[in-house]
């Protein structure tokens, strides 16, 4: 469920917020941003699928040398919908795009996300100049540690936290320098102390948030 990344392996290390198939944006903005696949290394927050215009091509990142990124609670509920075979919740929330697809594209796919059971649900950034952790959703509990069972569910899916922010009740997470989260589409980026909200809406027309972790 974790990955630890070392960051004194690349020179620069940014993080992008939800994609949802926005695949020519990105690549854009890393042009724009002067990144270098040779040494430099992207992570998503997760959400690389849904609702956009290149969910596969999103999918095909993860076989880039300098991507990485933690499981969104789209990610799962694909894998979780072609487990059981009933597509109809995953298409009403953004996966209709599966069922356009050609029959070797479905298969690319279903291959692409059964790769995606071993996405790690938090990911820790170790750099010269602080610890980060990366969530989808949230960090359910007030104190990090490497290796510790969290109500899985929540990790991808809670809002609460952020709820209680908006309500001006903060709550702090120790144990890491920063908390990175995406998945609730804001206007802008949000950050209450050392926790940041970075999704942004790009595929509802918002920015596409690239952060540089290092
Ligand atoms: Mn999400």
């Amino acid at each position: 469920m974790y990955q630890r990344v070392d960051g004194t392996h690349y020179q620069h290390i940014w993080l992008t917020g939800d994609l949802h198939g926005c695949h020519a944006l990105l690549m854009a903005r890393l042009k724009a941003l002067k990144f270098n696949p040779g040494e430099d290394l992207l992570i998503s927050v997760g959400d690389l699928i849904d609702r956009g215009p290149d969910s596969l091509k999103c999918l095909e990142l993860l076989d880039k040398r300098w991507f990485l990124a933690i499981r969104g609670n789209h990610e799962q509920m694909a894998i979780d919908a072609l487990d059981n075979q009933q597509l109809a919740l995953w298409a009403i929330n953004g996966g209709e795009w599966f069922e356009r697809c050609s029959e070797s594209q479905k298969a690319e796919t279903k291959s692409r996300l059964s790769a995606c059971r071993y996405l790690p649900l938090v990911m820790e950034v170790d750099t010269l100049k602080g610890i980060h952790v990366i969530a989808h959703a949230d960090y359910p509990d007030n104190h990090y540690d490497w290796q510790k069972t969290l109500d899985w569910h929540r990790v991808l899916w809670d809002r609460q936290r952020l709820s209680n922010h908006l309500a001006g009740q903060h709550a702090e997470i120790d144990g890491a320098d920063h908390f990175w989260f995406g998945h609730t589409p804001l206007k802008h980026r949000y950050d209450a102390g050392n926790q940041h909200y970075i999704d942004t809406g790009a595929v509802f027309g918002g920015e596409l948030t690239l952060v540089q972790l290092q």
